[in-house]
């Protein structure tokens, strides 16, 4: 008896920019890995022309529908948002953020992995392994779009504006066992909390106090508290001393580009937008933006969508499918073939062709 192929339906959202280019490097590559699996699965895609352009034309940056459109897919591939002709915030808020908030992705995994044969300042001369995931909370902390601005009618030249970050026991408590359950999967059990709660009194207190609580659950795990300026100091000083990093999600946010640099590049950076309890379609992204400067010149760093679209197999139970795109991201900057923002002479396409050889290896 055959079995008929799984067949998983991803919405494409390339968005802006460099998004365009990485998303469909990365179809063309999970394309390739699906037709050498000799049929035991397949990927059915939808592409969405949502972003900065479709703003422009519409004044939404996605359709007013757009989120029923994508609450049966099996998952959500998604590129870079921004562009220079549109503010930040409205495209942020209106895309990416709607997206994670309004599908409860509450969680954002972003893995910071040192590849082969790309140069990192923090590489030692024993070539030290150095690989550490950091867990952002995705769905409230300083992104929770509280405040307003011109408050108190103070008028021209005296204007007020208040920005609150909003942490609740729940959001805390959920991410926090995410960050623990992790660490039990890795070789160094330990998780780092990340505040700065000797200044933000409030809301990152309740996150230690939250942090301890849910730490006594787990006495096989390590635990550290750290604040986030000593943080960003050990990512360069004391790499080899992380495993997890949980953090509220504008400090994750700051810490997980860092790591990126120090990895080599944020084109190499791969991230999961996760709804665990899996009610609603995850979203699977790039750490990067949408760089106007070198987008549509076909320079783009495909690695960081790659890595994420093997973060995507994995959410669908294909473990050796995402090891296999894993290993061939290795082998191809072990062979030297490397984007310009890594420090070599390959275009895009260069990258992809060689990620798809490298599945056949
Ligand atoms: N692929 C990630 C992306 O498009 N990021 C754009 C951005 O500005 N993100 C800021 C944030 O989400 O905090």
């Amino acid at each position: 008896m055959t079995t008929a192929p799984r067949t998983f339906r991803i919405a494409a959202i390339p968005a802006d920019g460099v998004g365009k280019e990485v998303v469909a490097a990365g179809r063309t590559v999970l394309d390739a890995l699906a037709a050498e699996s000799g049929g035991a699965f397949a990927f059915e895609w939808e592409e969405f022309p949502w972003g900065c352009a479709y703003y422009e034309r519409t004044g939404r940056m996605m359709d007013e529908d757009g989120l029923n459109r994508l609450k049966d897919f099996d998952a959500i591939y998604f590129g870079a948002v921004g562009w220079p002709t549109v503010p930040d915030h409205i495209s942020l808020w209106g895309l990416r953020l709607k997206i994670c908030q309004s599908f409860d992705q509450w969680a954002n995994v972003r893995p910071v992995h040192f590849l082969p044969g790309v140069v990192s300042p923090l590489r030692k001369a024993d070539d030290t392994e150095l690989d550490w995931v950091v867990v952002r909370e995705n769905s409230e902390g300083e992104y929770a779009g509280l405040g307003g601005r011109n408050l108190g009618g103070r008028g021209p030249g005296g204007e007020v504006a208040v920005q609150s970050a909003l942490f609740t026991e729940v959001g805390c408590e959920r991410i926090m066992r995410f960050a623990f359950d992790l660490a039990r999967t890795r070789g160094r059990r330990k998780v780092s909390s990340v505040t700065k709660s000797n200044a933000q009194q409030y809301g990152m207190v309740l996150w230690d106090d939250v942090f301890k609580r849910v730490a006594a659950d787990y006495p096989d795990v390590e635990t550290e508290s750290v604040l986030v300026d000593a943080m960003s100091a050990k990512f360069v000083l004391r790499p080899e001393d992380l495993s997890v990093v949980v953090a509220s999600n504008l400090n994750a946010d700051i810490l997980s580009d860092l790591g990126s640099a120090l990895a080599g590049s944020l084109g190499l950076a791969a991230s999961a937008n996760l709804n665990p309890e899996r009610r609603f379609p995850s979203m699977f992204e790039p750490v990067h933006g949408s760089a106007p400067d070198i987008a549509g010149q076909g320079l783009a760093n495909p690695i960081g969508a790659v890595g994420s679209a093997a973060l995507m197999l994995e959410h669908f139970g294909l473990p050796d499918q995402a090891a296999r795109l894993n290993k061939a991201i290795e082998a191809t900057t072990a062979a030297g073939i490397l984007t310009r923002d890594v420090g070599g002479t390959a275009a895009t396409e260069d990258v992809t062709k060689a990620l798809i050889d490298a599945l056949t290896i």
